[in-house]
């Protein structure tokens, strides 16, 4: 394989499971993640930002395995306090974790950008591997529910995913600028770029509708490889299949490759929906079916090798 930069855009846990897979078969300097930060927000005084965190820990080994979020060995002692106080409860930041939050609001207090922070932790955790914000502006995602609007963590954590979605809406999107960091890479050393099986609508939409993102994506010459999030018609974890059928979009991974038609070159199925292949194809994205479903650490590499194995097909001509 070249020596370009294969990068992964990623939400949370399910598109860190692939990005680990990514880091054990690549070196780390030919590795990017652009991670969503739609899902960003202050709590307590505090700028959380889960999805980077969890690629964060996840690169550093010290993610808590059986959540996917949060820290290996967290104590839970300022819940508790905050409990005991009457203080919100519903969104849970372990005492190790709270160090990360508090490091990186007075780093951003103090002028840095939400890049230099998150650089400045990967550095000390040792993880070689750039991890990138999808911008250093505040994008807030808002769920539109039967209820009215809801703060993505209000209706993710707080309300269980459990109200009926209409829509969703990038809030300050539009001031907000694709990072210029991630965009030189797309533009002029991307080998491959690797949708991960994240959320179409909440983790991946916010990252290709930051101005100047998609249309860095569609110059590179790079393939845009998809990972279906959707298997067998449900979502391997998260509200992704709960969403498409509340949006009236029925919930498959041919849907998936619709939703990035126009974007991608090529997309990764699991091997219980080869049916669909003969439709994706129709679409002109080339399709490649494999296990997707990725339960340890073995499978996470097989499907980075698997996207890889393609990536590389399509570099050689495979493109249609
Ligand atoms: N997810 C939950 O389901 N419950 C929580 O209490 C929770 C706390 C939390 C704290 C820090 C962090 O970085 C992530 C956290 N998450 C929690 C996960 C996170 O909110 C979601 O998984 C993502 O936003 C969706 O990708």
């Amino acid at each position: 394989m070249s020596a370009g930069k294969v990068i992964a855009l990623s939400g949370g846990v399910g598109g860190a499971k692939l990005v680990l897979g990514l880091s054990y078969v690549l070196p780390p300097e030919q590795l990017m993640v652009v991670t969503n930060t739609g899902d960003d927000f202050d709590h307590f005084g505090l700028r959380i930002c889960p999805d980077t965190d969890t690629v964060l820990y996840t690169l550093a080994n010290l993610a808590d395995k059986s959540k996917g979020w949060g820290r290996v060995d967290e104590t839970w002692t300022f819940m508790e306090v905050m409990k005991s106080l009457g203080g919100e409860d519903w969104f849970n930041l372990g005492d190790g974790d709270l160090a990360l939050h508090i490091l990186r609001t007075q780093g951003l207090a103090q002028g840095k950008t939400l890049t230099e922070v998150t650089a400045q932790v990967s550095k000390a955790w040792g993880v070689h591997v750039e991890v990138i914000p999808m911008c250093d502006q505040s994008v807030a995602t808002i769920v539109e529910t039967e209820n009215g609007p809801l703060a993505f963590q209000h209706y993710f954590v707080r309300d269980r995913c459990e109200p009926v979605a209409k829509g969703f809406t990038f809030n300050g999107i539009e001031d907000a600028v694709a990072n210029p960091i991630a965009v030189d890479a797309i533009t002029h050393s991307a080998e491959a770029i690797i949708i991960t099986p994240s959320n179409p609508f909440v983790s991946v939409d916010p990252i290709l509708k930051v101005p100047g993102m998609r249309s860095a994506l569609q110059a590179s010459k790079a393939p845009v490889i998809a990972v279906s999030p959707i298997v067998g018609g449900v979502a391997i974890k998260g509200p992704a299949a709960k969403m498409m059928a509340e949006l009236g979009i029925p919930t498959s991974a041919l849907e998936v490759a619709r939703h990035y038609q126009g974007l991608i070159d090529a997309m990764v199925i699991d091997e219980v929906d080869e049916h669909l292949v003969p439709e994706i194809q129709d679409l002109g994205v080339k399709v490649c079916v494999t296990q997707t479903v990725m339960n340890d650490l073995h499978d996470r590499i097989k499907l980075a090798k698997d996207v890889l194995a393609l990536s590389e097909f399509m570099q050689n001509g495979g493109r249609q």
